[in-house]
């Protein structure tokens, strides 16, 4: 599909003589450009009939000037300075239908610098999605308005993903130009869009927009743009205080084509789109920028970031702009310029729908299944069981992340639409199947991303990936290095979208590697994530059911914590149904039990044996495994109560610290774990250090009933 039609209408020009174009960042150079922003301001004869691009611009700026004034909080300054770009890229380049904000093919817009909300608000409003109207506008930041502080996805429809956190909207359109190409390596022409991206000084300094952004330049992401708000302002102040990267050179060296444009010149900006779709590697377009643009004594300063500007200052920039109307209205020239923008892409839309309708009808049913995010239930179902049923015939002690491999055969077969990966620990996370193709820039076809050691834009990606729909992707690194990827865990968690993490080596039991691998509070604190689901099966088949279960999870995330060593088989018979569905499970019972032991995975077979144990000192004891707390949660009270049992006498037996298992034995309840970092030693022999056996429960129980 070749390059949206652009309209005709707008005039672009009569813009150089605002701000020279080689605008050098210095105090002098704002001075300058304020001074013939003074002399020269944009404003139209009154009679003009046609909006031109200023004015349009204009529009954005007066609507975020007045919504954060409104609001008493919110940050005009990057949507005053980013207007002429956004106007251009949505004017003239971006395909999108306000009419339906969820079209398949239609460009992704990433607002990076979510601070910046006001920005794409205005657009939305401006181009005519239902979402944004006018009053939701004046309802800036309030409860329950679709205007939140930040861009929400969940919230506002025509919002990509939720940003706020810096660097992480830009890996999100990593991810989301990573599942374009390789939808269309599958579907062909029916994909065929572009990521736009706003990023700002901010997201390019994270961390993560390194790994992002080395990520896209190895996989030739050209289809990613990345509009760089190059304004040379944080909050802090000038940008001189905290960095001195050469972003263009950065971008570059990374597989990127980057280069400097004057963010306020229509005609640069539009010249420098076009050359980017032409681009055969990711673009960086570094567009310098005055923040705070039109703002009599706070343009080009960090003041205008973060807070209202005053009524003097707004009534200044409106001078200064020409914008003379009062707040919240935009005039009906301007609006309609902007509203007929908004259906510059009806044609291109019709279009798709007409070559959707003609392909194949078996393929299109499975597109619109896998954008829909349906599962092929019934495949998933006979996968699950044919593997649970090759473990019944033949128990097997593996490690689980040996057991997810087995899983993952049959399951990746069932459900195509899954992209595997690893953060450079592939043959420790078992995450790629003998018949799995490495996803290239060669290929795109390929289902396993080898993330390299990038945990964090691999998790912000995944979520990217997700969001953009058709795809369920899934991770692999260590439990451990959870840390380096949780900012964009919790994001998946916040935004509601179903990413699943493997992550083995999931305890002491890893061994050798010592204290710095060998998680001791992750567990914890990943539950402690609201609306994350994290399963720790305790053997095979608890694996593939809980395999089963975070695919699911069609609204949430998972973490796969699985173990580096072999654990038994303990669920040796055949069950159809899926017994780790309801979080925890009575797995092996007691008449009359005096003792309940709740484990997770590698516990589980030390609860058995330390049930067993007490059996033969008199005392019944029962055992409950718990693979996944959130789902045990989330069941009825009664449902609980059942589970847990009214034995006197409760101890958890997990490999990690107690946080979180008070909600099951409560504040008087035994716990068995960690309390330190971990050793580097062998296994078995740190088990026994640390006091993590079948002995040291029995013994703690027996103590507690006395
Ligand atoms: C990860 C993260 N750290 C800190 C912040 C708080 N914060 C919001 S904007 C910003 C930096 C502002 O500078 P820049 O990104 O250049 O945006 P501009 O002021 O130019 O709009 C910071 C530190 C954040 N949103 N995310
Ligand atoms: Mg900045």
């Amino acid at each position: 599909m070749g390059r949206v039609p652009r309209s005709g209408h707008i005039d672009s020009g009569g813009l150089h003589a605002i701000q020279p174009r080689k605008q050098a960042f210095s105090m002098n150079a704002q001075v300058s450009a304020m001074a013939a922003v003074a002399h020269n301001p944009r404003r139209e004869p009154a009679s003009m009939a046609v909006a031109t691009h200023a004015r349009m611009a204009n529009a954005i700026r007066a609507l975020a000037m007045d919504a954060v004034e409104q609001a008493k909080s919110g940050h005009p300054g990057m949507p005053m300075g980013m207007a002429d770009v956004a106007t251009v890229l949505f004017t003239r380049f971006l395909k999108f239908d306000p009419a339906d904000p969820a079209w398949p093919d239609r460009d992704r817009f990433v607002l990076s610098a979510g601070h910046g909300s006001m920005l794409i608000y205005a657009l939305l409003y401006l181009t005519g999605y239902e979402s944004v109207t006018l009053e939701e506008i004046r309802r800036f930041r309030q409860l329950g308005s679709k205007t939140p502080g930040h861009p929400e996805n969940f919230i506002t429809a025509g919002i990509e993903t939720t940003t706020g956190p810096l660097g992480q909207g830009l890996a999100n359109a990593v991810g989301m130009a990573i599942a374009e190409r390789h939808l269309a390596a599958e579907f062909g022409g029916i994909v065929d869009h572009r990521t736009y991206v706003i990023a700002s000084d901010g997201d390019l300094m994270e961390g993560v927009s390194q790994e992002a952004i080395a990520l896209a330049g190895h996989l030739k992401l050209n289809r990613l743009i990345v509009l760089f708000d190059d304004n040379g302002i944080s909050i802090d102040g000038a940008l001189s205080l905290t960095d001195s990267v050469d972003q263009v050179k950065r971008f570059e060296s990374a597989g990127w084509n980057a280069w400097r444009i004057d963010g306020h010149d229509a005609a640069a900006i539009a010249a420098a789109l076009d050359k980017a779709q032409a681009s055969d590697k990711p673009v960086l377009i570094a567009c310098k920028t005055t923040i705070g643009f039109g703002a009599p004594t706070k343009a080009g300063k960090a003041s205008s970031h973060g807070s209202p500007l005053g009524a003097d200052e707004i009534k200044g920039a409106r001078e200064r702009l020409g914008w003379s109307h009062p707040p919240f209205e935009i005039p009906a020239d301007i609006l309609a310029a902007w509203r007929k923008a908004g259906e510059r892409s009806k044609g291109a839309h019709a279009d798709w729908r007409r070559k959707l309708a003609a392909i194949d009808a078996g393929k299109r049913g499975e597109f619109e299944r896998r954008m829909r995010g349906d599962l092929p239930e019934n495949a998933l179902a006979e996968a699950v069981a044919k593997v649970k049923r090759s473990f019944a015939a033949a128990a097997k002690d593996l490690a689980t992340r040996a057991a997810s491999e087995l899983a993952l055969e049959a399951i990746i077969t069932a459900v195509p639409e899954m992209i595997g990966g690893s953060a450079d620990l592939t043959g420790s996370n078992n995450t790629r199947t003998k018949t799995m193709k490495a996803l290239s820039a060669a290929d795109y076809a390929g289902r396993f991303i080898h993330y390299g050691v990038r945990e964090h834009a691999m998790a912000a990606a995944m979520n990217g990936m997700a969001l953009h729909g058709g795809v369920i992707p899934y991770s692999g690194t260590f439990l451990v290095f959870s840390d380096y990827a949780r900012p964009a865990i919790r994001l998946a968690a916040l935004i509601g979208e179903r990413v699943i993490h493997v992550m083995t080596h999931d305890s002491i039991g890893l061994g050798e590697d010592g204290p710095t691998h060998q998680p001791v509070e992750h567990l914890a604190s990943l539950r402690a994530i609201p609306n994350l689901l994290v399963f720790r099966p305790c053997d095979p088949v608890e694996t593939v059911e809980c395999w089963q279960l975070a695919l699911q999870a069609k609204d949430r995330p998972s973490v796969l914590a699985l173990t580096r060593q072999t654990v038994p088989q303990v669920r040796k018979t055949l069950d159809e149904a899926n017994r780790c569905a309801m979080g925890a499970y009575e797995i092996a019972g007691a008449e009359k039990a005096q003792v309940s032991i709740f484990a997770s995975g590698s516990e589980v077979a030390i609860a058995l044996a330390a049930a067993k144990l007490l059996g033969s000192r008199g005392v019944a004891a029962r055992v409950v495994s718990v693979p996944c707390m959130e789902l045990f949660m989330q069941q009825p009270q009664a449902t609980r109560s059942a589970i847990i049992g009214s034995a006197r006498v409760k101890i958890a037996v997990e490999a990690g610290v107690r946080p979180g298992w008070d909600s099951i034995i409560g504040s008087d309840g035994v716990f068995v774990g960690m309390t330190t970092f971990g050793a580097s030693a062998p296994y078995t022999e740190l088990y026994k250090h640390f006091g993590i056996t079948a002995e040291a429960v029995a013994e703690a129980a027996l103590l507690k009933m006395n």
